[in-house]
């Protein structure tokens, strides 16, 4: 028997500094009335709820509070934050061994009560360990899906409109495949505010636009290293990023963004999850976004594809 879903109602596994940080962040954003923090170290996760609670006055009545699996199996959205994160001169694949041995511990319990939520993966490797949850789990392929490029997303429209002096909302872009070395820049049809960014470029200043993507891309993807090597650990922009898919969740908005999700022949992919553009809703991943890409994407696609695959074949599941 599986308990009816509490569409308020949000839980995070893994109070760390990912975990504690997309709690505060969904706690500020008022989407929950309950939001409960499952942690192996339970004086964490009890302390990282009183410390949240604490900011309720200055924002929305909510209830957040340590937990158990008891208490999160009628969640509308499970995210997983748990697990080691990257130390200086780590890649996200690095983690994967570790990670996967920690969600074998967390998975059984979720699908052992029958859980008819949603699964939202944030721990690295994301792609792999959103595979690994949707094969641990039995789970269908919708309710799955992992943040994946959604923050790297984020990260390009931020320095592009850095770069080019315009609201980064303006920006219409995208990183897609993996969430790590291999990710894929799609540049083919970038735009602000429907102006191709070549033009948009031009018109302000800039003309040398090769080098000037190929900076943008290098420096979008190693964000995550440049951050690490500083301060140890990203949790701010990656909290962002749990609160904006769990709104897309919550308030069903129908939301195209690049989670994390199974693809089983698209784009001539194959049982592999990589971070591709889709329709994000109450029902989770609801439609896949048949997004065009060059020739040259296409390629570099398929190439984050065999890197995934190559990692996936070393598990044992
Ligand atoms: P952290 O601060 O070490 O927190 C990890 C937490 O997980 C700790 O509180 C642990 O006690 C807890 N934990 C470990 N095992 C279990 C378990 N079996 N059940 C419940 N809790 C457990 O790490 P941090 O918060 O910095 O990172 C967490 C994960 O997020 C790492 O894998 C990071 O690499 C990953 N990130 C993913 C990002 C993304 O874009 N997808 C971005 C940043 C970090």
């Amino acid at each position: 028997m599986s308990k009816p879903i509490n569409d308020r109602k949000v839980a995070i596994i893994g109070c760390g500094f990912v975990g504690s940080s997309s709690a505060f962040a969904l706690m500020q954003g008022g989407l929950f009335s309950e939001i409960v923090l499952v942690d192996v170290d339970r004086n964490r996760a009890e302390g990282e709820a009183l410390d949240i609670s604490h900011g309720m006055p200055f924002a929305h009545p909510c209830k957040i509070y340590a937990g158990d699996y008891n208490d999160i199996d009628d969640a509308a959205i499970i995210v997983i934050t748990a697990g080691a994160n990257q130390k200086p001169g780590e890649t996200r694949l690095d983690l994967v061994q570790k990670n996967v041995a920690i969600f074998k511990t967390i998975i059984p319990q979720i699908s052992e009560r029958n859980y008819q939520g949603i699964i939202l993966v944030v721990s690295n490797p994301v792609d792999i360990l959103t595979y690994v949850t949707l094969k641990l789990s039995g789970m269908p392929a919708t309710r799955v899906l992992g943040s994946g490029t959604v923050l790297d997303s984020a990260r390009f429209k931020y320095i592009l409109g850095e770069h080019l002096s315009v609201d980064p909302r303006n920006v219409h872009a995208r990183i897609v495949g993996e969430h790590g070395d291999s990710e894929v820049a799609v540049w083919s049809t970038a735009n602000i505010s429907g102006i191709p960014i070549h033009d948009f470029c031009e018109l302000r200043g800039h003309y040398d636009h090769e080098a000037a993507m190929k900076r943008i891309a290098e420096d979008v993807k190693n964000s995550a290293y440049e951050i690490i090597e500083k301060k140890h650990a990203t949790y701010y922009g990656i909290a962002m990023t749990v609160k904006r898919i769990c709104e897309a969740i919550a308030r069903d908005e129908k939301t195209i963004i690049p989670v994390s999700n199974y693809q089983n022949g698209e784009y001539g992919l194959d049982d592999v999850v990589l971070s591709m553009p889709a329709i994000v809703g109450r029902g989770g991943v609801e439609y896949k976004v048949p997004a065009p890409f060059n020739a040259q994407e296409l390629a570099q696609l398929h190439e984050s594809a065999k890197t995934m695959k190559e990692v996936i074949e070393t598990l044992d599941l």
